[in-house]
């Protein structure tokens, strides 16, 4: 067995709640193009790229896709929208227990870093003052492949300088639990979505140093 060195958390929905803020934004398109969304939906785009996300609505509306350059704004006027919303977080958006578990597992040798689809990474750090509790970050900015594809977990293991192995992924999303299991590392879910991790938890608060070691060792 190996040894736990590293913990990548995906951002939106496991350290901070930005699914208000995602849903709002896909609102104001949909009701603009008269298309139905709601909750539901929302719920289903979670780990998700903004441009498979789109595609889904639209595939959901039984509506076919626009020309390219149309979808690219039709994006775009979605990703002005979630800017302006994000623009509004402070630290109070983190969720309740993950600086303290960051702060915990960095105090025992253990490196923690993020793996995110969302290319508003950089700003949600910045915004949250996230960024100095982590040792390195992977997010949509730099990878090809979306979750499920491992890609973006893989990154951020490589960039904490550790195998896939000795690390531990968190996510709240099926598709993310997924991208954790195919890149060969143990998955904590969080949530509904979570359920095919080696260990389900409902929240970042119920996590700790022992219950990491205890799924390596
Ligand atoms: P953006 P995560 C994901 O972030 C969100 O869960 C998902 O709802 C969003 O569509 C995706 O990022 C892309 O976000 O439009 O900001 O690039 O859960 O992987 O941290
Ligand atoms: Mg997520």
């Amino acid at each position: 067995m190996s040894e736990l060195k590293g913990v990548i958390f995906d951002l939106d929905g496991v350290l901070v709640v930005t699914d208000k803020f995602h849903y709002q934004a896909w609102k104001m398109l949909a009701d603009e193009l008269k298309m139905d969304f709601d909750e539901e939906i929302n719920h289903q785009l979670r780990g998700v790229s903004r441009e498979e996300s789109l595609k889904r609505i639209y595939r959901h509306n039984k509506r076919e896709l626009p020309s390219q350059e149309e979808f690219t704004a039709q994006m775009t006027k979605k990703n002005e929208k979630y800017k302006e919303l994000i623009g509004t977080m402070t630290s109070d958006d983190i969720l309740p227990g993950s600086i303290e578990l960051l702060t915990s597992l960095r105090k025992e040798g253990i490196k923690c870093s993020i793996a995110s689809a969302s290319k508003n990474t950089p700003h949600v750090l910045k915004n949250t003052d996230l960024d100095q509790y982590v040792d390195a970050v992977a997010d949509g900015n730099e990878v090809t492949h979306s979750k499920p594809h491992p890609e973006v977990f893989l990154l951020a293991a490589k960039k904490m300088g550790l195998p896939p192995e000795e690390c531990i992924g968190v996510e709240d999303a099926e598709s993310g639990v997924e991208a954790i299991h195919n890149a060969k590392m143990v998955a904590v879910g969080i949530g509904e979505q979570g359920k095919a991790a080696e260990l389900v938890v409902q929240s970042v608060k119920e996590l700790s140093v022992e219950r990491f070691r205890s799924l390596l060792g």
